[in-house]
């Protein structure tokens, strides 16, 4: 199912992915088509930020995680990433209001501890206005890397186990589910469908240990053109694919 126009094609209920994780990419190809500066890619796929989100949470999925910066994305032009700094500012002033109206939640995973103070408060802020929500969970990445997250996760248990609190050949899938940033989402942690947009099909570091069995879709739409109908057609392959978890039917 990849047909682009696909509104009236029906999704059974029974097969939307609960966890659906998007790598956001696409932003600065989209500006340089139009002969606009990045950031003004960063903006647009900001406004996207809230069509997708309504989107999805009209489609009944669970969580929604979004790649927004990546441990590796300090690497950009000052200018651009002290813009891309603002947008959590933007965001919790633009749209808020609109997410506790229709009962979304922010979370936020990655190393906040490195992000500019007005960054860092927009993000608590936003976390804090609809930490009383129960629809539809908008992960943010942020500042994250999966090897960061593996990394530090690997650090607790090691101290736990040198403190004498745990026995390293005790150490359980579950345990390490336990220590990863996704471990607030319980049930939910494991994506069940992987989008990246923007053509490139690779990782990129972003989730490695959660993302064992997730089925992946690729689409060469940029992220700031990525539809509505985008998403329904990526969950319509979603819904298409046989997943066994390594078993056999
Ligand atoms: C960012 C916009 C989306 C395209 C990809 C990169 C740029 C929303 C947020 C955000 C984060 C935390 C929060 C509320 C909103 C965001 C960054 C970049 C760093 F509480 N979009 N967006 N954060 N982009």
């Amino acid at each position: 199912m990849r047909s682009d126009n696909n509104t009236q094609i029906k999704l059974d209920p029974q097969r939307i992915p609960q966890h659906v994780a998007i790598i956001m990419d696409g932003n600065g190809r989209w500006a340089k088509k139009r002969l606009l500066p990045r950031i003004a890619g960063h903006k647009q796929g900001m406004d996207n930020v809230r069509t997708i989100t309504r989107a999805a949470s009209a489609l009944g999925i669970k969580v929604l995680t979004l790649y927004a910066f990546s441990t590796e994305n300090w690497k950009r032009p000052k200018d651009e990433v002290s813009y891309i700094m603002s947008l959590p500012v933007t965001f919790f002033n633009n749209f808020v209001p609109e997410l506790i109206e229709q009962n979304v939640r922010v979370m936020i995973m990655g190393d906040l501890t490195a992000l500019p103070e007005s960054t860092r408060s927009a993000c608590a802020r936003a976390i804090a206005d609809t930490a009383h929500c129960d629809g539809m969970i908008l992960n943010f990445a942020l500042n994250y890397g999966g090897r960061d997250e593996l990394r530090r996760a690997v650090q607790q248990l090691a101290q736990e186990a040198e403190d004498g609190k745990r026995q390293a050949r005790d150490i359980k899938d579950t345990d390490i589910d336990a220590a990863l940033m996704t471990a607030p989402l319980g049930k939910l942690a494991d994506p069940d469908l992987l989008i990246r947009t923007s053509g490139e099909e690779r990782i990129s570091n972003f989730l490695l240990w959660q993302i064992a069995y997730s089925e992946l879709v690729f689409t060469d739409r940029l992220w700031p053109d990525f539809s509505a109908d985008d998403l329904r057609s990526a969950c319509a392959d979603y819904a298409s694919r046989d997943r066994r978890f390594g078993a056999v039917k």
